[in-house]
């Protein structure tokens, strides 16, 4: 089983002649303002949470777009501070943008264009121009971020997500024989038909191409990218080894299903300090003697929050018996507000968390609530563990590391997942109560039966799902792609 210290020896032996450097676009921790003072937050999303353990034992550099507004006051000149504040394991170096290139690099084509393109949610992707241009600017301006890093050195680069795809590219033509890149895309890859529409299909797929691994969630999204080469430019696909080759260069095109720290989480989860904050969570909520439905999103419309109100409400109507006796707590962080959908949803939430709690709260009950508020990791552990039943609703996501967190820091003798079918780690955590968001009556069944399940098909459902985040954790994950990047050769 790969475990943290495995990984780290491989690092050890193998990769300690080079340089090792992780470029995201959000940092895995910001600097913000309190009441005058500094305070490290850990940054929210699936990318952050994921490779924040991996970095720790990597002890290697992290490229990321500042966001806090006191970044500016931890760094030295060259833009690096050394992260996590207590206990520096690497170092992370900030790429700070204007307003206009986060607006049209950030806001405008990642999330207004390739997020919706590559999400079956049904939102219509924006693509304008001028977004465009200035994602080739920041991508731009990674790479030469990256390079003053390397200087002349070797090193191995690994790169996150889509709103980073030109950077293989930008850095190959910079520095070709210095170079290894791998590149792991986070979110779904639809297919052909979907992809096909964006006007800029041929400069992404050529950027992507330039990277020597590429990496995927399912072995389906591989598929989907292979076929989409296929049909939109010129290249040799070798099916027997799973690459790409074009213009001499291969690329190798590998599933790796992300995952987290499972011994980590779960060996603080049951911490004493930990309970102590679930018990405060209880007595602020009011959740003594009830049963609790958690959800705890990034505020994002993929996600399926508005459909998981919708169920909750319709479990209340459809069994009345439940009243007061069950209350959903729904955390969520607002993310991107900047772009018109993301406003209309916060929106959208306010009003059916407001009409819910009109229609059947009481005197001392509130079927709903709602909490806007940052939560740490350990924070987020302590509510893990006094959920009866964590809701995962994605109407599609690439993976969904909320449903594996769950599962590690699960307590024995409580807990059951409903999970969204259209989520990634629906196809490894089968044992979940499986459903379709946009089925609202089976939804809302569902999370009556999680509620009510046998205890001993309950204890059995949730054994599997440990045992199988257990040993296909965040450390496999990287281990996996690590292992495949030192088969390369650095070109002489
Ligand atoms: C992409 C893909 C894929 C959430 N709210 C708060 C908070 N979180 C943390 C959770 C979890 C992470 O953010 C969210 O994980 P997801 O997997 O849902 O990630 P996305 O941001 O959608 O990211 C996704 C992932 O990449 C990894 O490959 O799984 O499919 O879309 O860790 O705990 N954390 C804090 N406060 C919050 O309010 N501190």
């Amino acid at each position: 089983m790969w475990t943290q210290e495995s990984l780290g020896q491989l690092i050890r032996e193998k990769m300690q002649d080079y340089l090792f450097v992780v470029v995201s676009n959000r940092e895995p921790y910001s600097h913000i303002f309190n009441k005058g003072r500094v305070e490290c937050h850990r940054g929210i999303g699936g990318v952050a949470s994921a490779l924040d353990p991996v970095m720790q034992v990597c002890h290697g550099t992290w490229v990321a777009q500042a966001s806090g507004d006191a970044d500016y006051k931890v760094v030295d000149k060259m833009g690096r501070v050394k992260v996590p504040p207590e206990k520096p394991f690497y170092t992370l170096k900030r790429v700070w943008l204007s307003k206009e290139e986060e607006n049209g690099y950030y806001f405008g084509f990642s999330n207004e264009a390739l997020w919706p393109l590559c999400h079956m949610a049904f939102q219509r992707p924006v693509f304008r121009k001028n977004d465009w241009e200035y994602y080739k600017i920041v991508n731009e301006k990674f790479s030469k971020a990256i390079l003053d890093e390397i200087g002349d050195r070797k090193a191995f680069v690994w790169i996150q997500d889509y709103q980073l795809c030109l950077l293989p590219k930008f850095l190959k033509e910079r520095a070709p024989n210095q170079l290894i890149i791998a590149h792991f895309w986070h979110i779904p890859w639809l297919g052909y038909e979907s992809f096909r529409i964006c006007p800029q299909k041929k400069e992404i797929l050529e950027g992507l191409l330039a990277s020597d691994l590429l990496g995927f969630h399912l072995r389906y999204h591989c598929d989907n990218f292979v076929d989409t080469v296929d049909r939109e430019i010129e290249s040799k696909i070798d099916r027997e080894r799973f690459s790409i080759i074009r213009a001499e260069h291969e690329t190798i095109i590998r599933p790796y299903p992300i995952s987290v720290d499972f011994e980590g989480i779960h060996s603080t989860a049951s911490l004493e300090e930990v309970e102590k904050i679930r018990q405060l969570f209880v007595q602020e909520f009011d959740l003594s003697g009830r049963r609790v439905l958690l959800g705890i999103d990034r505020l994002d419309y993929t996600k399926g929050i508005p459909e998981r109100l919708k169920a909750i409400d319709f479990m209340f109507n459809q069994y009345p018996e439940l009243k007061e006796k069950v209350v959903f707590l729904q955390i969520g962080q607002p993310t991107r507000l900047h772009i018109p959908i993301y406003k209309s949803l916060n929106d959208e939430i306010n009003t059916l968390v407001e009409e819910i709690n009109w229609k059947y709260s009481t005197r001392d009950w509130k079927p709903v609530i709602f909490s806007r508020h940052y939560v740490s990791l350990k924070e987020a552990e302590a509510l893990y563990r006094l959920a009866d039943v964590c809701i995962v609703s994605s109407l599609h996501d690439g993976m969904n590391l909320v449903a594996k967190e769950y599962i590690s820091s699960c307590p024995d003798e409580k807990g059951m997942l409903v999970l969204s079918q259209f989520a990634g780690a629906a196809k490894e955590l089968t044992d979940a109560v499986l459903v379709n968001p946009f089925d609202l009556e089976q939804f809302s069944k569902s999370i009556v039966s999680a509620l009510i399940m046998p205890e001993e098909d309950r204890r059995k459902r949730m054994d599997k799902m440990k045992e199988i985040v257990r040993q296909n954790n965040i450390f496999r994950w990287a281990g996996k792609i690590l292992s495949e990047l030192l088969k390369l050769e650095f070109k002489e």
